[in-house]
Parts: structure tokens; sequence; C-alpha cells
């Protein structure tokens, strides 16, 4: 067994069993009230999802097992003279709950780099669809046709003790987060790059590696890569990625599947797909305004953005009530690497402009920027101007937290999902006698 599969087994297998002493003791205690807007509303704030990787607070942002943003890129191993973070080590923070050592990241990239064989007919899928396929597409057909190895589904077709299901969880997760660097690659030098391919390099860390097979091959930009693979990775269990994760995997679908189902939820452009919307917006602001747009033009572009009922991509949340502190952490990137970027310098002139012009709508409850609002314009400062892709980036980042929450969803044996749903008439009635009885 390897290093980080022993660790986990001995973390997570005792707690599971605590955790089911725990809620057979307080299973009746109430934690909140459910209301008639709730239903209505997207059930926006009702606790009732489990996700251990990370806990979101509305006004100060993500913390990862605790640890803030900040926090992460001082603390988790790095490479040697590097300045960000390294994913692998997030990885097993969120898995184990402890900060890693440069050892135990070390550990973690062996072992991906020894699963990295893409099947071929993975690559021959993806080779079947149109070029002019959407990325986010292709990747999630990529992720389905990886499919086929998933050694959790060979052996529930075989027949294993629900008390293993982590065990081979485990195995699919990490050949999983191996492969996905490598078709998400595919797919970019595919669609943009005429199918001149570039073969990985296992010596280089995941992140690394990944800007290397996508063309990218600066330090800086690996520096880049290594922070957006950690800032992206988890945003607690209630998001639309995280939350089709778990709710597919109660199925008993492999971790292929669930992830698969997840990045077309993704792909959504009120969540990840508002990274390549707002480069879009912008694009069309200056070809509209001009290059240079000033702050009074961008507050009009704004205004007949909102009179259009459209939205202002990168803006607002749904749980966030402040500045996301992923648009912080890629503002101080900016700061250090580019301050005069001409589009990094536009974005932080939108930052100025749109909070008061969404505030005064008095309907939008954050009219802060998200994590959407600034990396298209790190991309591009280097010239990865392929927007249409950028989504697929947060995908391969976003693997590492719903994969780690879906083996711990696995570890402790958490059930099939299955909230209830009631109808108008059912909502009407209820009311009506609830009043009643006043
Ligand atoms: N621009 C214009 N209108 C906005 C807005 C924005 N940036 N953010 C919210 N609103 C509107 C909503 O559409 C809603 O309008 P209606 O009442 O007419 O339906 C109203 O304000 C209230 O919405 P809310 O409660 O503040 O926000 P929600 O929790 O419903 O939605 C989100 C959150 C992110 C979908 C929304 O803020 C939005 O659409 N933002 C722009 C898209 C975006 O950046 N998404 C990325 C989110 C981060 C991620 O997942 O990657």
């Amino acid at each position: 067994m390897s290093n980080l599969k022993t660790k986990f087994a001995e973390k997570a297998l005792p707690l599971a069993v605590e955790i089911r002493n725990f809620v057979k003791e307080n299973g009746d205690v109430i934690l909140g009230n459910c209301t008639v807007e709730d239903v209505y509303h997207g059930q926006k704030g009702i606790i009732g999802l489990l996700t251990e990787t990370s806990l979101l607070d509305s006004n100060e942002g993500i913390r990862f097992r605790g640890y803030t943003i900040p926090e992460l890129r001082e603390l988790l191993p790095k490479v040697p003279g590097g300045t960000e973070p390294l994913p692998e080590g997030l990885f097993y923070l969120m898995l184990i709950g402890e900060l890693p050592t440069y050892e135990d990241v070390l550990d973690i990239q062996a072992n991906w780099a020894a699963r990295a064989n893409v099947p071929a007919h993975v690559f021959a899928a993806l080779d079947a669809m149109p070029i002019t396929t959407h990325p986010m597409t292709q990747f999630a057909i990529a992720i389905n046709a990886l499919q086929t190895d998933s050694v959790f589904a060979k052996a529930y077709k075989e027949g294993i003790n629900k008390k293993d299901y982590w065990d081979y969880t485990y195995e699919d997760v990490c050949t999983l987060l191996a492969r996905i660097p490598i078709v998400a690659a595919y797919i970019y030098r595919r669609t943009y790059k005429n199918n001149d391919h570039i073969a990985s390099d296992p010596k280089l860390d995941w992140a690394a590696n990944f800007a290397h097979m996508l063309g990218y091959d600066q330090n800086e930009f690996y520096k880049l890569m290594r922070l957006y693979l950690v800032i992206h990775a988890d945003h607690e269990g209630g998001n639309v990625s995280a939350h089709t994760t778990h709710l597919v995997g109660s199925t008993l679908a492999d971790p292929y599947l669930s992830f698969a189902a997840s990045m077309n939820g993704l792909a959504g452009p009120l969540h990840g797909l508002a990274n390549q919307e707002v480069v879009r917006w912008i694009k069309d602001m200056q070809q509209e305004i001009g290059e240079d747009p000033n702050e009074e033009q961008i507050a009009s572009y704004i205004q007949q953005t909102l009179t259009n009922g459209k939205v202002v991509p990168g803006y607002g949340h749904a749980v966030l009530r402040k500045t996301d502190p992923r648009f912080t952490a890629q503002q101080e990137f900016a700061k250090t690497y580019m301050p005069d970027d001409k589009l990094v310098n536009i974005v932080w002139k939108i930052y100025k402009v749109a909070p008061p012009i969404l505030e005064n709508t008095g309907k939008i409850k954050n009219p802060w920027p998200n994590v959407d609002a600034h990396s298209g314009a790190l991309l591009l400062h280097y010239g990865f101007a392929e927007y249409e892709f950028y989504t697929v980036l947060f995908g391969v980042s976003r693997a590492l937290g719903v994969m780690a929450s879906l083996l711990w969803d696995r570890a402790l044996g958490l059930p099939l999902e299955r909230p209830k749903s009631v109808t108008y008439e059912w909502l009407k009635a209820t009311v009506a006698s609830k009043k009643a009885n006043v």
C-alpha cells in the first residue's frame, strides 16, 4: 500500500466508526429550519451535506482543513526555491487533514506518474468529435471514456464487501488525477495547436507538467499553474460541481462517472464557465468602447449589461459576501509578475467600479468579485488566449477536491442522497394549515 493510502486508511476507518456512534447518539439534534423561500431559491444555506475537505465562511472565504489561502501559500510544500504551493500537497491535506512534508508530495508525484498512461481509445473518442466541440464537452467525454479502466466498477461487478469500497475508490481517484491533465492537454493541443501534442515530463510536478503539456514552459507560468490548481480545488460541498460528484457518487457510480457528471455542471455559465465569460465580456466591451476603457466607460458598460438582463460575469456568489480570497490571491500574483499588463489593469478597474453599481441594484446579495473575475487575465498575459478552454483548467483543479471528498464519502459509508421534493399544491396546503393553527 502506498504511503498516502496507508495514512488515509489509518485516519478514515476509525473516524467512520466514531461518526456512526456520534450520529446514533445525536441524530435528533435540530440544526436549522427550511422555509418556503428556500424551496424556490436553490436551497441556499440549508445544512444538508457533509464535506470534510473544506469549509466556506461568507465573509472570510474558504478554508481547506482549517487553512486559509494565504496560509496554504505559506505552509504547503513548494519545489526547491519555489514560491507557490504544490497542488499534490493540497490533495494530501484534504485527504489526511494534516500538512504534508515535501517527501509526502514526492511520494504522491511518483505514484501518479506511474498511473499516467491514458488508454488509446480515450484519444480516439476525442478525435471522433468535431474540432469545434466546446473543450468542456470534450473533457466530459474523455472522462467518461477513461471509465473503462475503473477498478471500482470492475470489483463491484465481481462482488465486493461494502467495507472495501474506499480501497477501490482510492485506486480510481489516483488514476483519474494522474490522467486528467494528459487528456486536458490533448484537448487543448488538438483544438487549438494543430494536433501538435507534447509528451508528459514525469520529472516535473503535477502542475508544471500540465503547463508543459499545454505548451507553456516558462517558469513563471509553472508558478501560475501551481497557484491556479490550488485555489480552484475545493469550495466546500454545496457548489454544483462538488455536490454533483457527491450526488452521483452516492449511487455507487464510480469516480469517473461521478466526476464526468460534475464537469457538466462546472460547464454552466453561472459556475465554472464564468471564467471564459469574463474574458468574453471584457473583449466585447473593448470592441464596443476601445482597447483601454476608462472607469466611467466601464461603469456605463456594466449598467448596459444589467439593463439588457444579463449577469456581470465574475461578480456575485451564492455564499460569499466579500471579495473572494481566490480573487485576492490572483491579484497578488499579478501585482508581483505583471503589474503593468493592460488587461489585468482593466480587471482592477472593474473591481473598483462594479461593486457599488451592483450593490445599488438592491437585489444582488454579493457585489464583490469571485475567483473567475481574475483568472483569465493572468492566462492571457502568458499568451494563453483560447478562453473557451479556461473552464477545463478549473475542472482539472476541481478534481482534487471533489475526488478527495468522494473518497471520504466511501470511507464513511455515506448513503444514497435523496432529498424530499414537494409541489406548489403541497406548499399552499401546508402554509394554509400552519397559518390556521397560529
Ligand atoms: N450580475 C447581474 N445580476 C446578478 C449578479 C451579477 N453578477 N449576481 C447576482 N445577480 C442577480 C441574480 O441573477 C438574481 O436576479 P433575479 O432575482 O432577477 O433572478 C439576483 O441578483 C439575486 O441573486 P443572488 O442571490 O445575489 O445570487 P445567487 O446566489 O442567485 O447567484 C451567482 C449566485 C454566482 C450565480 C450570481 O451571482 C451570478 O450569476 N454571477 C455571475 C456569474 C458568475 O460569476 N458565476 C461564477 C460563480 C463562482 C463559480 O462558481 O465559479
